[in-house]
């Protein structure tokens, strides 16, 4: 019988382990095969459509080859693992990401272009899946695209949300929201795991009992719903490696244990609409980016994610069977990070499963758990950090409750221990906050909870040091720690810049990709013709290309000899979109006030602003209308033609990013200091050779000390600042400053439509109301500008500006971000697999 089963094996294992042939013939056989059986349209429909399916399954049967073999190595070593724990992954398209990483783009441009496709063409047919809001989703997948390229075993956890973030569109200048139902046409890019299924209850109530050996008390949660979440895995190849890591996303379906319990009570509709309810967990992202949203369905989001990974991260720890090992041993070899507070939930519920169910006693379930958590915080604005009422809490997670009220009572007795009788520090430690409702303090529940913490820029690790946590700081010198935050640079410069990737690539080789360090060995050559030229044709082909899409999206037709200015990011008061647009409006004052022969001698200029604003938040809504208002009347006016056009391009995502960003000469990062953590697209646009205009602020500041100061064109009130300031304007108007006060009288006046819509804007940034800063910082900014303006008429001298700062940015990789975390955070090692079989090795 034995050697029947090997017989069996060893035929299975030989059928199974011929791999995939990617030639041109082969990668033909296969799209008209997916064609032919996977679409079902043999022979009569061969569209657009169907071939980017086509290749898309075609792409992916090579990912899947590699993914699974790097999972059972994985698991064949004993290596510590990561788990990425996220409520957002900003992913963007996945087909150019997954040839381009598998080294395969070569080859499926040749195969598609023979059969009359255009890869390029193709590519754009997909969908990007948003499932993020902006930054701190964006650097969810930059990190995944990292960890994979190092080699790291390490997952992705999220929820596959059926709504990702709406699609904005411009109706009347004003934004309006539309769902995006990004699953229309299935998505090629995920395997449904349909036996990988967990159950996740929520209300119900808590039992006590006594353990019959111990006679200790015992607490065991009961009853309330229970729904099951399924596993959608998403292959995340490495770049020039075959390791093939896994994001794995939830959806919530309804589970039978539920179905019985509410059909016997007889209450059928009732019982379908619960079932319903069930579904909606997993339905919309919310599209909300820097402010709490407070809500019952977001908790239970947050719940519903946290329980079914913590739930297969143990079970996959348990399977393998060591001696000796134990749960006591899980920090050794499971290192969890919380992307943010929102999964932070995590805490209370490894240690019920741990307590409840591992029966552990609390001081070791204590122990295991702090070892194994990290978490990052991404802001220290008092709106976005994260509450939860506890009268809500306690109804949707009674035992939680019971445990976050024990893990404070232990903590507060620490802070007794520390600072005998201090009620102030009490209070403001505690995880509970004293108000009515009281509240539970995620960001204090997280950071009692994890060994490290860690801000995202080194300014603003200082902030949560001195300003969010001074109090935690004290208490547990060491654990706050900077990481700061990097951008993949296969996404953004060798996928999102092809002219800019291949000047590195015919001088560098390949290598430059996974190691931006050898960037700098072209910073010589910076005043070089030939690199000049070719460097300045990469960035007219950009131009040139962003020049095409708004043309054919929006019908304008920019000028492609002028300086590309942008600021592109979700719309926010803090990240001051309406100093930019305030600054237009004076450009426009200045040049509708001009002589033509002045105007002939100015340098023509095109604004670009993207972004979407959350749909509750009125002020930047009235931002983006203003923004749109002040491009039409620009755009319209004779007086600006040849010189200034304004463009405010509609739902910009990480595709509209990819096209964007590398057509910049100058991107501005403009936000009041000590707002923004970090800020990544700062980074981005400076890889792909433009300059910054920004506040002393997040990264700006380390990008300044890499790119050297005076390439980045610095202004405004400095972080340490801006608190005393705020005070004393309140009390003591300054003068203001008459550009200033002439482009409020412009927009007050009705040049840019009614004056009413605006008014809120206007005033504040009256002086006595100017939270923001932004009449302050006002004259400044046109300074910065001006600089900026000024050097870039020198074009040899800019050139070689933006040829330096670009190849002096190796440490805004994610490659470093990650490497430092692995390090000071997560004590993991590369996991690097050589497959045995494969015909060609590495991507
Ligand atoms: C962002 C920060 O604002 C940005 O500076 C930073 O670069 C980025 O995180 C990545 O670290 N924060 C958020 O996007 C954020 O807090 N969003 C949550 C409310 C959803
Ligand atoms: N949204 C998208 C689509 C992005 O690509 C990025 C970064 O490039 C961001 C948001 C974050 O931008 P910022 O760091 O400027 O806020």
């Amino acid at each position: 019988h034995d050697d029947e089963i090997a017989t069996r094996k060893d035929q299975l294992w030989r059928l199974s382990s011929s791999y995939l042939v990617s030639d041109v013939p082969s990668i033909q056989r296969s799209l008209v095969q997916h064609v032919e059986y996977t679409l079902a349209r043999r022979r009569y429909k061969f569209d657009r459509g169907s071939f980017y399916q086509a290749t898309a399954h075609s792409v992916r049967d090579r990912l899947i080859e590699r993914w699974t073999d790097t999972q059972q190595f994985y698991a064949s070593r004993d290596g510590k693992r990561m788990y990425y724990l996220s409520l957002e992954f900003l992913v963007g398209r996945s087909m150019g990401n997954a040839v381009s990483n598998l080294g395969l783009r070569g080859a499926y441009a040749e195969a598609l272009r023979q059969l009359g496709y255009d890869l390029e063409d193709i590519m754009s047919q997909e969908k990007e899946p948003a499932l993020g809001n902006g930054g701190l989703g964006r650097l969810a997948s930059c990190f995944l695209d990292t960890l994979a390229t190092l080699n790291y075993p390490a997952w992705g956890y999220g929820i596959r949300y059926k709504y990702g973030m709406f699609e904005q569109r411009l109706v009347n200048g004003k934004q309006v929201e539309f769902p995006d139902y990004w699953l229309t046409y299935g998505n090629p890019w995920e395997v449904e795991r349909l036996d990988v299924k967990y159950l996740v209850r929520l209300y119900g109530e808590v039992k006590t009992y006594e353990d019959e050996q111990t006679g200790e008390t015992r607490f065991r949660w009961e009853g309330g719903e229970v729904v099951v979440a399924v596993a959608y895995d998403t292959p995340i190849p490495g770049y020039g490696t075959y390791n093939t890591n896994n994001m794995r996303l939830w959806s919530s379906k309804p589970s039978h244990e539920f179905d019985l319990a509410s059909f016997n009570a007889g209450d059928y509709y009732g019982a379908v609409e619960a079932k319903e309810r069930c579904e909606s967990i997993t339905s919309v992202l919310y599209p909300s980016d820097d402010t709490d949203s407070g809500k019952v369905l977001r908790l239970k989001q947050q719940f519903f994610f946290v329980s079914a990974t913590l739930q297969d991260v143990l079970r996959r720890y348990k399977k393998r069977i060591v001696p000796g090992r134990t749960l006591k041993n899980l920090p050794e070899k499971v290192a969890i990070q919380l992307n943010d507070t929102h999964p932070s939930i995590s805490i209370p519920e490894l240690m019920r499963l741990l307590l409840d169910d591992e029966m552990l006693p609390w001081d070791e379930a204590w122990d295991i758990t702090t070892r194994t958590f990290g978490y990052t915080n991404h802001t220290i604005l008092p709106e976005a950090l994260e509450k939860w009422q506890v009268p809500m809490m306690e109804e949707l997670l009674p035992r939680h409750m019971q445990i976050i009220y024990e893990i404070n009572h232990r903590f507060l007795q620490q802070v007794e221990d520390r600072w005998p009788g201090d009620n102030e520090k009490m209070r403001a430690m505690s995880i509970i906050e004293e108000s009515t409702p009281k509240m539970v303090r995620m960001a204090h529940l997280a950071m009692v909870g994890s060994h490290v913490v860690n801000g995202v820029a080194e300014i603003h690790t200082r902030l949560v040091k001195s300003r969010l946590f001074p109090e935690f700081d004290q208490m547990f010198p060491g654990r706050i720690k900077n990481v700061t935050n990097g951008v993949t640079p296969r996404r953004w410069i060798l996928q999102a810049n092809p002219a800019m990737a291949g000047i590195f690539t015919s001088i560098l080789g390949p290598g430059w990709v996974n190691d931006l360090r050898r960037l700098a060995t072209l910073k010589p050559f910076a005043h070089d013709d030939t690199f000049q030229h070719s460097w300045n044709e990469a960035k007219r082909l950009n131009k040139e290309r962003l020049a095409l899409w708004v043309k054919a999206n929006m019908g304008v037709d920019l000028m492609t000899n002028a300086i590309y200015d942008m600021q592109v990011k979700r719309i926010h008061e803090y990240k001051r979109q309406l100093l930019n647009v305030l600054g237009i409006v004076h450009r426009y004052a200045v040049i509708a006030g001009s002589t033509p022969e002045q105007r002939a001698r100015m340098l023509p200029r095109v604004c670009v602003i993207a972004g979407k604003a959350a749909p509750g938040y009125e002020v930047a809504k009235k931002i983006i209308q203003l923004a749109c208002a002040v491009s039409k009347a620009v755009n319209n006016d004779v007086r600006c033609a040849g010189v200034l056009q304004v463009v405010f391009i509609p739902n910009f995502n990480v595709s509209l990013a990819e096209l964007i960003i590398p057509a910049s000469d100058v991107s501005q990062h403009i936000s009041t200091a000590g707002m923004e953590a970090s800020g990544t697209g700062n980074m981005k646009f400076v890889m792909n050779g433009g300059l910054i205009v920004g506040t002393a602020d997040g990264a700006n500041i380390e990008i300044a000390r890499a790119v050297g100061e005076d390439n980045l064109f610095c202004f405004g009130a400095t972080a340490d600042e801006v608190a005393a300031l705020r005070n004393t304007m309140k009390s003591r108007l300054p003068a203001g400053d008459e550009r200033l006060q002439r482009s409020v009288r412009m927009i007050r006046s009705g040049v840019f439509g009614n004056p009413d819509d605006f008014s809120q804007l206007m005033d504040n940034i009256e002086p006595a109301n100017d939270y923001y800063l932004i009449a302050h910082d006002f004259p400044g900014y046109l300074d910065a500008l001006d600089m900026a303006d000024a050097a870039y008429l020198h074009q040899p001298s800019w050139t070689a500006r933006t040829i330096r700062a670009a190849c002096s940015m190796w440490e805004f990789s994610s490659d470093r971000t990650i490497k430092e975390y692995a390090d000071k955070v997560w004590q993991m090692e590369p996991l690097p697999f050589k497959p045995p079989h494969h015909q060609d090795g590495g991507g």
